[in-house]
């Protein structure tokens, strides 16, 4: 007997819809071949086409143009790419997902920890996934998507029907040219993500300085040490062996290699938008306490930034 998957006609190339039009969605979309990409709309003049210009990493300049589709439009997609804010996700996911059939492979790409394992726990009979990625991406004006810098995406199941979806969604996500991985463990792969954002965002957004800048800042050099301590710690008890000393290193070389970038943090805090500390520091935070472990400046940078958004 046919599964329900094989009986639904797929066109070729794959169709990826993407729920959440930020720098990351809309370099998705841009890269996706045409015919076969759409943003789903979360308000109401979200209509027509999404128009904008991707500056590519060579600085060239290409006009792009993705439909705003409907989840319950006759292209039901094959693939759903979920690029919002990770403090939005489960309130977005939740008003598209009864449109969608339940086999539709869905893909992370939130920043820090937690909102993948809520989806992952609301929806477990639907194939979840999350994606990890270094490409550089920013929107400096409504209008203009700059590809800041080439990069890699590791794309992983976070329960078995999203581990059997995971090829099919490698491909789909390839067809866009950009680099796409399977990766067998994507959950170490999350957690290597969150210590660098830990230790990079919350710094760049109270320094108010590019990623590059933090490196010599006091502030930074005070509390790096005791951050990576308890990182670590915590990351021993998720089953990473990992030396605070190596922490700092992977730290610092992201912050070296995207030296002249904003980090999505300070980007929040400068444009008055609910940063994700929630989800990366403060996540640290709440997991070290609940295993009895150091937290002081995690606990510290979560408050600091809070506070900064409440006065943005
Ligand atoms: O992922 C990032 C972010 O800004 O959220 C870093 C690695 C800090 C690059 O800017």
């Amino acid at each position: 007997m046919a599964s329900p998957e094989s009986s639904v006609h797929r066109p070729d190339p794959p169709v990826c819809l993407v729920l959440g039009a930020g720098a990351l969605g809309r370099l998705w979309a841009a890269y996706l071949p045409d015919n076969s990409r759409g943003f789903i709309p979360r308000k109401r003049d979200q209509t027509g086409h999404c128009r904008y210009a991707l500056v590519t990493p060579t600085g060239e300049i290409r006009p792009v143009n993705v439909p705003w589709r409907q989840p319950a439009s006759p292209d039901i997609p094959d693939c759903l790419l979920v690029t919002t804010k990770a403090q939005d996700t489960l309130t977005a996911l939740t008003d598209v997902l009864q449109h969608l059939l339940p086999q539709t492979p869905i893909v992370l790409f939130q920043n820090g920890m937690g909102s993948q394992q809520v989806v992952a726990a609301q929806w477990p009979d639907r194939p979840v996934l999350a994606a990890v990625t270094t490409e550089g991406a920013n929107r400096p004006d409504a209008d203009t998507l700059i590809h800041a810098g080439l990069g890699e995406t590791w794309v992983g199941g976070l329960n078995p029907a999203g581990c059997k979806a995971q090829s099919r969604v490698v491909t789909a996500l390839a067809s866009s040219g950009l680099i796409v991985h399977s990766e067998p463990d994507i959950a170490q792969r999350l957690l290597r993500k969150l210590a660098v954002n830990a230790g990079i965002n919350p710094f760049t957004a109270i320094i108010d300085c590019p990623n590059g800048d933090i490196l010599k800042q006091p502030f930074y050099l005070e509390h790096i040490d005791e951050l990576c301590r308890e990182i670590a710690a915590l990351m021993h008890h998720k089953g990473w062996q990992v030396a605070a000393s190596e922490l700092r290193q992977q730290i610092e070389q992201v912050a070296r290699t995207t030296a002249k970038n904003t980090s999505s943090m300070r980007s929040d805090i400068i444009n008055g938008r609910v940063t994700e500390i929630r989800f990366i520091n403060g996540w640290i935070a709440q997991e070290c306490q609940r295993h009895h472990l150091p937290s002081r400046v995690n606990h510290m940078l979560t408050t600091w930034v809070q506070d900064l958004s409440a006065i943005a």
